[in-house]
């Protein structure tokens, strides 16, 4: 299902997302869920905390503990 999900957003096919594309997502999924996305700063740390070779693309293997942690920060949320 994350790999699903990792394919539908790299658009290009290329094995990696943006930064972008990965703001896409986290905001889509936001919406989806109906709670205020996190702010472009979290974003960031977000990303810049899983993008472990620094090439500021994501990669499958960054992209799991990723989406693992964004939706932890969208449980927390939910639950208040
Ligand atoms: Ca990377």
């Amino acid at each position: 299902m994350v790999t699903k999900t990792f394919k539908k957003y790299d658009k290009d096919d290329s094995g990696k997302i943006s930064k972008n594309e990965m703001k896409d997502f986290v905001k889509t999924v936001a919406e989806r869920m109906h709670i205020t996305e996190p702010d472009e700063q979290q974003l960031d740390n977000f990303i810049e905390m899983h993008d472990t070779d620094h090439d500021k693309l994501i990669d499958l293997g960054e992209f799991i503990p990723l989406f693992t942690e964004i939706m932890k920060f969208y449980l927390d949320k939910l639950k208040g």
